[in-house]
């Protein structure tokens, strides 16, 4: 198969609606499929990985300059780009690789990729099982992974590196996840399973696993001291223990915008702490008498898929009404009312509504 050519004088073309297989046959190779688009129209553009470890995804417009792109959003390191044509007119599909700022032993960025141009489809209500398939499986590209602990069990964790109100803050999110999967996070000074860091990384947040055979054994839970908030505590530990995000979006390169970058069109922080998406941009929740508070507790998809995972808790506050108990009062019906009722020392957890962490997580990468 003849190279496609990476600039304006390629003369391969993909019609809307046509899949091609390809390949990035040396480092750096870039490969433009032309595509004519009318005015307004929306298209889904899709690589996908067949031997390609890592692709990478450029709209360009006929003079070449870049209009948007993507590296992760299709699904584990496939790309997905939506793309609206402003006007009538030749654009090119710039098919590449993920380029590591440093030697990455082992990797190419060649092999073979899938590249699909579809006109866009509005995305679909999403089952709560959906949800939690996503989190577990779908955003790792299938590959699932947790510590290999159940109930009862013990995940170490080392705090030892953050301050004394950010380890308070940890603490209130590891228990809220012991609540559910009914694990004890126990204490230790170096060499622990889960170890926490305040690293400056802007104000960023991140989490990264080393894992393999589906058993993770270390993850790191980093966040920022401009990112103090129980918020991001549950959801980077979320991370750590195993659960990806509710749609693909990661924060490496683009912020996620909604619904382009959903999966389903009730992703919002209603569903899960895991989404990008808050109720106050979600057309989905308008209208339902939800607020935009931020939330404070993992929501309904996050507790399946975590049990999914580690199995439920069976004695999380028995005897006690609270566990499901739903908030009535207008000013404090976030979301489906903090499925755990849980109760925090204010000033730390107050986040800007809106403001989620999508700019703060950081893309886990394996390698
Ligand atoms: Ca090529
Ligand atoms: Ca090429
Ligand atoms: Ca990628
Ligand atoms: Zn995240």
């Amino acid at each position: 198969m003849a190279d496609v050519p990476g600039d304006t004088t390629t003369g391969v073309t993909i019609p809307v609606g046509a899949t091609i297989d390809n390949q990035l046959e040396v480092t750096g190779d870039h490969d433009w499929y032309r595509v004519q688009l009318t005015a307004g129209q929306k298209i889904t553009i899709a690589v996908n990985v067949l031997t390609l470890e890592d692709p990478y995804v450029y709209i360009r417009s006929a003079g070449g300059t870049i209009l948007g792109e993507n590296d992760d959003g299709g699904g584990g390191r496939g790309s997905r780009l939506v793309f609206t044509a402003p006007t009538t007119g030749t654009y090119y599909i710039d098919v590449a690789a993920w380029t590591p700022t440093g030697p990455v032993p082992g990797y190419t960025g060649t092999g073979a990729y899938r590249l699909s141009a579809s006109n866009y489809v509005a995305p679909p209500v999403g089952t709560l099982d959906e949800f939690a398939n996503q989190m577990t499986h779908g955003f790792f590209n299938g590959d699932a992974h947790h510590f290999a602990v159940m109930q009862g069990g013990t995940i170490t964790v080392d705090l030892t590196g953050i301050t004394a109100s950010g380890r308070a803050i940890a603490l209130q999110a590891l228990q809220q996840w012991s609540d559910i999967i009914g694990v004890n996070f126990v204490e230790q000074s170096g060499g622990a399973q889960i170890t926490f860091d305040d690293l400056q990384q802007g104000t960023g947040a991140f989490a990264d696993t080393v894992h393999s055979n589906g058993i993770t054994t270390s993850a790191i839970v980093n966040v920022s001291l401009q990112r103090l908030n129980l918020h991001t505590y549950m959801h980077e530990i979320g991370h750590a223990l195993g659960i990806g995000h509710t749609s693909n979006s990661n924060a490496g390169t683009a912020a996620a915008v909604y619904p382009d970058d959903a999966i389903w069109s009730n992703d919002g922080a209603a569903i899960s702490i895991m989404s990008y998406f808050d109720n106050a941009e979600n057309a989905y929740y308008a209208n339902q008498g939800f607020s935009h508070v931020p939330i404070m507790t993992p929501q309904v998809a996050d507790i399946i898929a975590m049990g999914n995972l580690y199995g439920l808790s069976t004695t999380t506050r028995t005897g006690n009404a609270r566990l499901f108990r739903v908030r009535r009062q207008p000013a404090d019906q976030s979301q489906f009312g903090g499925v755990f009722e849980h109760r925090f020392p204010g000033r730390e957890c107050r986040d800007r509504p809106g403001n989620g962490d999508r700019e703060c997580d950081r893309r886990e990468r394996r390698r």
